[in-house]
């Protein structure tokens, strides 16, 4: 039997997947690892000391931040800077991004979109949260990286992944070739390779969304939860609704098991809720590389053009014939709307 192969090995191992590289996207998921053996130190004993609850202020989204958002925030963001590979942070919980500028990131060409700790809401309740982060190269050659180098589509991503600290920590990533899930011994304080080479299922019977915002929803949508919820046991309907109000917890669990997530607009959420750089994007270049597919309803995620840095987009992502079936239905449907 082979022996436990850790993140920083495998990483290693898979570097000559790439022949430019030199070891720099290398250093950088190992930088990455870090912080979030970090911010699962904290996460795991969050009822235990001062960091539960609000921090009492707000962020660009116009939502409280808790003070394990703030936590983590920090963390990823110290661990890039000392990293020295990564030239710009656009984090979810930053205005604006955030140009590093270090001695040691002098010629860093890598810049990492991040939402440092996702569904933080269900912290206060011990429900599963997560990590999600994408790193693009940076285009332009000289000076200091701007905007426009954040700005690039999801298909130039050259890695995405996520942690999901939920009963044990995992972290799942993709540099384009495949998708590999390692999870966090505690005893020795590595990620090691757990499952590796994930496909989501083609097909699946578990939808998740957020059913309180169904008035709202487009046709295509409640068409779509009307196909779901039809007894029908050829096409193993109806299907069941498992919803946990953490993305990356809902997005894994449909990885592993097959099913749907779809976040479209609503009343409060006109352009959808998820953002589309540091949220939609890295998720969907994963799940694409597991087999899977992402969209807005309409429009293939990897697709679309940032036109600002919190940017938001309805999504529709997992087993390929579900997502499938709900994109007829939005197009069926989006005269109506
Ligand atoms: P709602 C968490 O805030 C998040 O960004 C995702 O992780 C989660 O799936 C969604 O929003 C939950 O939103 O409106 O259903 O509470």
């Amino acid at each position: 039997m082979s022996g436990i192969k850790t993140l920083g090995q495998f990483i290693i191992e898979k570097q000559a997947d790439f022949s430019y590289a030199k070891g720099e996207l290398s250093r950088l998921l190992r930088d990455i690892g870090i912080a979030a053996k970090i911010v699962n130190r904290e996460v795991n004993k969050a009822g235990l000391v001062d960091i539960l609850g609000d921090a009492g202020t707000v962020n660009i989204q116009g939502e409280g931040q808790k003070k394990l958002d703030v936590f983590a925030n920090t963390q990823f963001i110290s661990a890039l800077t000392s990293g020295g590979e990564c030239c710009i942070v656009a984090t979810e919980e930053e205005d604006d991004f955030v140009p590093i500028d270090s001695p040691v990131s002098k010629n860093a060409k890598y810049i990492v979109c991040i939402d440092p700790l996702d569904g933080s809401s269900n912290i206060d309740v011990n429900v599963a949260v997560g990590t999600i982060f994408s790193i693009y190269r940076r285009k332009s050659v000289e000076g200091m990286a701007t905007l426009a180098d954040v700005l690039q589509k999801g298909t130039e991503q050259v890695a995405a992944g996520y942690v999901i600290y939920g009963s044990s920590t995992m972290l799942v990533y993709t540099t384009g070739k495949g998708v590999n899930g390692f999870t966090l011994d505690p005893s020795i304080g590595e990620f090691c390779l757990s499952h590796p080479n994930m496909k989501v299922p083609k097909d699946g019977s578990i939808y998740s969304i957020n059913e309180g915002n169904y008035v709202h929803f487009p046709m295509g949508v409640k068409q779509y939860l009307k196909y779901a919820q039809v007894h029908d046991e050829a096409t193993n309907r109806p299907y069941t609704s498992r919803y946990i109000g953490s993305m990356v917890a809902d997005i894994h669990r449909n990885l592993i098991k097959g099913g749907i997530y779809i976040y479209p607009t609503t009343a409060s959420s006109p352009n959808g809720k998820l953002r589309l750089l540091y949220e939609c994007n890295p998720m969907a270049f994963i799940i694409e590389q597991a087999g899977g597919t992402a969209s807005d309803g309409f429009r293939r995620i990897l697709e679309i053009q940032p036109e600002e840095l919190h940017q938001r987009s309805s999504i529709f992502i997992g087993s390929e014939k579900m997502v499938k079936m709900a994109e007829e239905l939005m197009a069926t449907y989006a005269v109506t709307d």
